[in-house]
């Protein structure tokens, strides 16, 4: 009997666990981009790029890689943020919740730009 309450809870746990994963995978058809930047570049599986193209509900995560700090910042009409600057391995993230383009740079180091083209 004992043994019996124990799997019954157990496995309400699991499937209270796995009820909102199942939930949020099913919401978010959102998929997530990550841009590096390395070298003083922002750069996409290793390489330089210089404009992404991303769907709206797309989130960018900008992950320094670099031994010194960066920053990312936006002044665009579509999006405007600052993440401020934060030291290698660290990265944050952007959601971008509207169709348009939008300019990043790093405050630190002005030849960092990027484009972001955000289609409908
Ligand atoms: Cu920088």
């Amino acid at each position: 009997m004992k043994v019996m309450t124990k799997s019954w809870v157990s496995g309400a746990l699991c499937a209270a666990m796995l009820g909102p994963a199942l939930l949020g995978a099913g919401v978010a058809q959102a998929a997530e981009f990550t841009v590096g930047q390395h070298n003083k570049t922002f750069v996409q599986d290793g390489d330089k790029v210089e404009k992404i193209t991303i769907k709206v509900g797309d989130t960018i995560h900008f992950k320094n890689m670099d031994p010194w700090f960066h920053n990312v910042f936006s002044l665009s009409d579509l999006k405007t943020f600052d993440l401020g600057s934060y030291p290698q391995g660290q990265h944050k993230s952007v959601v971008f919740d509207e169709a348009g383009m939008a300019e990043v740079e790093c405050a630190i180091h002005p030849q960092m730009f990027m484009e972001v083209e955000v289609a409908p």
